[in-house]
């Protein structure tokens, strides 16, 4: 193992990359890591999936419980290295018979408790989805003043708890706000419900919140499966509300058409925004929320990522769900891709290719990216798992087979 570390370092040593330094700044980069793999984005406040987005397939061994929930994510937590946050939904509150728009920090107990134990931050995300309240399709842009009422006072309650969550962790708390809303069919007014929804907006983030401590972000969309026609939270709209009001656009690789790279979007966002959001998927001709894989957007967003020098200032969170394979490995797999996407990128000799870049040398600059991607990347890549004390390769696929068989199996009924 060491041996192979070795003639890789070396390697990439004559290339000028660091191979040490990069496994440095891996282990240091926070994934938020989406809670809702391991239960098909159902949670545990009543609801139904709805809004436009799918889960399918339906292997054995979902977490039914808070406590089964958490106990695969354990597991799923001891086979990737480095320090990373929980990414929690709203209608993961235990214990919330009262409804949504009266959701509190003492719903999250537990899930505070859990991330204090794993040494983790907390993410949060209101919950407009899957749920009476969402009326014709619509929440924050309803035209009913009782449904836009009630999930204002939602998202003003996740507020309160994001905050709960930053002052109890230690670590700021990005708060993300996505809206189902949309119409099948072609509307009348697409401008009625975007000025309803950003009314919404402001009033929701007139509340006086600590913003050292709680980052809000808005995550906008193309289109969703019932509502194909118009969606209220456009990419236009969230991008110029979240520019002029101060808060984070979130960019989510799966929410732009099929030809359209949110790799390529990076790099102007960061010269307007300070901070940027993105969620990390997979989209298989819609967005299907397919695990990541180790593909070439992936590593081509981490590349933006890394060459703009934005480790801290972009939040790297996970959004897929499969319920078609195993869950555990479902989330293992994605989540360990971004990993292994952002080394990837921790180990290109930037300077020397953006210097052929400015000299107007295509040529070589093509080669020089080629080259590239036959280095002994896997062998750095086993070495971070090594350091981190976590399993590589098919190790860590036997691990979870085993998991399958001694704690998923027994699920059934
Ligand atoms: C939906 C958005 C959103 C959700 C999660 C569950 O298309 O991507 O981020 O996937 O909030
Ligand atoms: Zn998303």
């Amino acid at each position: 193992m060491k041996e192979r570390y070795n003639y890789a370092k070396n390697i990439y040593a004559k290339i000028g990359v660091d191979t040490d330094q990069a496994i440095a700044a891996l282990k240091e980069l926070p994934i938020s890591i989406h809670c809702w793999q391991g239960d098909d984005v159902i949670g545990f406040d009543g609801g139904e999936l709805s809004g436009g987005i799918q889960t399918t397939g339906n292997y054995p061994g979902r977490a039914r419980t808070p406590e089964e929930l958490m106990e695969d994510l354990k597991k799923v937590l001891s086979m990737i290295g480095g320090v990373h946050k929980l990414n929690l939904h709203a209608s993961y509150a235990i214990g919330n018979a009262e409804g949504r728009d009266k959701v509190a920090p003492k719903h999250f107990e537990p899930w505070v408790q859990f991330a204090k134990k794993h040494g983790m931050g907390l993410d949060f995300n209101p919950t407009l989805f899957g749920h009476s309240m969402v009326k014709d399709g619509l929440t924050l842009s309803s035209p009913d003043e009782t449904v836009r009422r009630y999930w204002i006072n939602h998202c003003k309650a996740c507020i309160r708890i994001s905050e709960y969550f930053a002052g109890e962790t230690g670590m700021p708390c990005v708060m993300n706000i996505w809206i189902p809303d949309g119409f099948k069919d072609i509307p009348a007014s697409r401008y009625l419900p975007r000025a309803r929804f950003k009314e919404s907006l402001d009033e929701i983030l007139s509340a006086p919140y600590d913003k050292e401590k709680v980052y809000i972000t808005l995550e906008s969309k193309v289109f969703g499966i019932g509502l194909e026609s118009y969606t209220v939270g456009s990419a236009e709209f969230c991008l110029g509300y979240s520019l002029k009001n101060n808060i984070t656009p979130l960019m989510d690789n799966g929410h732009y058409h099929p030809t359209e790279m949110v790799s390529d979007k990076i790099s102007s966002l960061l010269l307007y925004s300070d901070k940027l959001a993105l969620h990390i998927t997979r989209p298989v001709r819609w967005d299907s929320d397919h695990v990541v894989l180790l593909d070439d957007e992936t590593k081509e967003i981490c590349r933006e990522i890394v060459r703009c020098g934005a480790l801290k200032k972009v939040f790297i969170a996970t959004d897929y769900f499969d319920a078609g394979i195993n869950r555990i490995c479902a989330w293992v797999t994605g989540v360990r891709n971004v990993q292994k996407a952002m080394l990837y990128a921790l180990l290109q000799p930037n300077n020397t290719l953006e210097t052929l870049q400015e000299e107007g040398n295509m040529t070589a600059l093509m080669v020089y990216q080629e080259e590239l991607k036959t280095m002994p990347f896997g062998d750095v890549w086993d070495a971070f798992c090594e350091e981190c004390g976590v399993l590589s390769g098919l190790e860590c696929f036997k691990e979870i087979q085993q998991y399958e068989k001694t704690v998923l199996e027994k699920r059934q009924g």
